[in-house]
């Protein structure tokens, strides 16, 4: 059912064994193109006949009332809140220690350079409605761009005609638990277009974050620049690296956690240790048939992007999970402590037998948005970082900028910009003439 792709004794790059799902982001820029611009051009008008077509709803107005998100928090099983409540406390206390604190280096006597971190003014997060219905998302995205002090927050996600034309629920709740009061019924490339343009009631936001399907990636890809994005999510991946030590019960239950979020998703335990795949298959296989999405996690477990790959040895297997750069990277060793440390490409990374993947999905406190497809060697998660910018502030007083100023004039000189040397002289004087 998951096929073995040996390694041993090969030194060459892994990568192009474990290949990965693509998802061809390009082909769908075409079709969303005429929605981005239709938006643009109409607002609201635009937005309401695209929800109609592609939802199959008209909802009564593109804002939810506050008091539907009071009522979807009021129906909220109370053991589902009470996880979402403890979720959010968590996440908090990760991301607030994440928060920068301004830096003033004295470059020379007279001249300051500060790193002021300021964050991003309004931000729109969209979330997804369709098979996956992630609250726990909602919680991932919202939570860093609260720490990170962005005062103008916005949520979206698409109606559901089984709900009225409203958004789901548990979503709506999850945004009323988080204090998020701004929360629009729409989907789709629509979606992305209504905060990079701004419609009727919703002002156009700098940042759009937060995952969804091919159409939500192409409109990001298509009006970057006129508005932030985060990172294109792709979907989903777990790599453990587990020796004979490991549980193959545990490694088994957590390639199928992940497998069940999508047929493309990818499930890959990397060990040196033949017995303990072969172990892990027939785990495996009981699993497969008892869980609620079998048919779901056997196609992921079953396609060329996942698989159980043989290494030499623990180093070899660290040198692999490097190359590949997971998403998430599961390490159950005799040296589960050391070995994580060793990693350098990986979204997040999970140590020993009791930190799996979805306890991080959920409730660690850690972040679930991460970087898919190989993207972690360049890349990391959403952060408190994500919504700050960096401001340089360069304060310098006439000493210090006449005492810099004949490296100014060498440069400029050299790059043939003969004004930039102007600049200066004309405060300090000096070869580049101009008045003291
Ligand atoms: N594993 C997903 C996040 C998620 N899991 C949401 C459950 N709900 C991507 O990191
Ligand atoms: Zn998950």
């Amino acid at each position: 059912m998951i096929s073995r792709i040996d390694l041993r004794g090969s030194a060459g790059d892994p990568r192009e064994l474990l290949p990965r799902a693509e998802l061809d982001i390009g082909a769908a820029l075409d079709a969303v193109r005429p929605i981005c611009e239709d938006v643009r051009l109409r607002g609201t008008e635009a937005l309401a006949e695209l929800t109609e077509r592609f939802d199959g709803v008209r909802p009564p107005a593109i804002r939810v009332p506050r008091a539907e998100l009071d009522s979807a928090l009021a129906g909220l099983d109370p053991a589902v809140r009470a996880a979402l409540e403890e979720s959010i406390e968590r996440a908090r206390r990760v991301h607030a220690a994440q928060r920068r604190e301004d830096t003033t280096t004295r470059v020379v006597p007279g001249g300051t350079v500060t790193e002021r971190w300021v964050p991003v003014g309004r931000v729109g997060l969209y979330v997804p409605g369709g098979r996956a219905v992630y609250p726990s998302s909602v919680v991932m995205n919202v939570v860093p761009a609260q720490e990170a002090g962005v005062d103008s927050l916005a949520v979206t996600s698409p109606p559901q005609a089984e709900f009225g034309g409203l958004p789901h629920p548990t979503i709506l709740a999850a945004c009323a638990l988080l204090g998020v009061d701004e929360v629009y019924a729409v989907g789709g490339a629509q979606a992305v277009a209504m905060f990079a343009y701004g419609a009727g009631e919703c002002e156009r936001a700098d940042m759009v974050t937060g995952p969804g399907n091919i159409w939500v990636a192409a409109a990001k890809r298509l009006l970057k620049g006129v508005i932030g994005i985060d990172a294109e999510a792709g979907p989903t991946e777990i790599a453990v690296l587990a020796d004979d030590t490991a549980d193959p019960g545990y490694i088994a239950a957590d390639l199928v956690s992940q497998a069940e979020h999508d047929t493309v998703a990818a499930s890959v335990l990397v060990t040196p240790s033949a017995e303990l795949a072969d172990k892990v298959e027939t785990e495996l296989s009981a699993r497969v048939a008892a869980t609620r999405h079998r048919d779901r996690v056997a196609e992921a477990l079953g396609g060329r992007q996942s698989g159980i790959v043989l290494v030499d040895d623990t180093a070899h297997g660290l040198a692999v999970v490097d190359a590949y750069a997971a998403e998430h990277l599961e390490v159950m060793t005799a040296d589960s402590a050391g070995d994580a440390a060793a990693v350098r490409n990986a979204g997040a990374v999970f140590v020993g037998p009791h930190s799996p993947v979805s306890l991080g999905d959920y409730c660690a406190g850690s972040n679930h948005v991460l970087p898919t497809g190989g993207s972690a060697v360049h890349s990391a998660g959403l952060s408190v970082q994500t919504f700050l910018r960096g401001i340089h502030v360069v304060t310098y007083d006439r000493d210090a900028l006449a005492e810099a100023a004949p490296h100014v004039m060498a440069l400029a000189e050299a790059e043939d910009l003969p004004a930039h040397g102007e600049a200066v002289a004309a405060r300090v004087g000096g070869a580049s003439g101009g008045a003291a």
